[in-house]
């Protein structure tokens, strides 16, 4: 049943033109756990991904690359060649580590002022929710520095970079379904 709900928008992405997603953020912030969690329905725990060390995997015609950007030099080459051709940027930040945002803040400030192409939609994934202590929706749009749906950067609100956040628990399967519905959304 569970398969049923998110490989339908899978498909859905992936059919519409073999879709490339970029999966970013920092370390410890879920990005394994959410491609397993797509690839097979399950949660496990994983050691931490060692860097630069980039996963990939193909699941109902899109191409994932996961990777953790804090911080090394390594991984930002690796983003520059894949920028070009992704089709959508999925972020996620462990939306209970306040000591981790500003650092979160900036690498994603970095992406959506990047040469990005303006029409990649960018999906924050607020993850971790189950936690307590997790920041609220608005808290984190607060403390990420983005406005929530669209962003300008000194372009019109029609030119800006499509940027929402969704508020997510692996653990609980929630959320990230809507984001991935979103994304599809935005494909064009
Ligand atoms: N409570 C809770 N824990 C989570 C959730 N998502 C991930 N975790 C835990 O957070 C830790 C880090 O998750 P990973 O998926 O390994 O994080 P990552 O982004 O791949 O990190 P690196 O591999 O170090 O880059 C693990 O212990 C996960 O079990 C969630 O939604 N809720
Ligand atoms: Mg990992």
């Amino acid at each position: 049943m569970f398969f049923d709900w998110i490989w339908e928008i899978l498909f859905y992405i992936g059919f519409y033109k073999r879709a490339k997603l970029m999966i970013i953020g920092l370390d410890n912030a879920g990005k394994t756990t959410l491609l397993s969690l797509l690839k097979n329905g399950k949660l496990v725990q994983h050691p931490p991904t060692p860097r630069p060390v980039s996963e990939e995997m193909t699941l109902a015609g899109i191409t994932f690359t996961a990777y953790d950007l804090g911080g090394h030099q390594m991984a930002r080459r690796l983003w520059k060649d894949y920028m070009a051709a992704v089709n959508a940027v999925v972020f996620v930040v462990d939306a209970t580590d306040s000591s981790r945002v500003e650092e979160a803040k900036a690498e994603l400030q970095g992406i959506l002022s990047s040469e990005l192409p303006m029409e990649i939609p960018v999906a924050v994934l607020g993850n971790k929710t189950d936690k307590p202590g997790c920041y609220g929706r608005v808290e984190l749009l607060n403390a990420l520095g983005i406005q929530g749906d669209v962003q300008t950067y000194g372009k019109s609100n029609s030119e800006g970079r499509q940027c929402q956040l969704f508020m997510t628990s692996m653990l609980y399967r929630q959320g990230y379904g809507d984001a991935f519905r979103w994304i599809a959304a935005q494909l064009r």
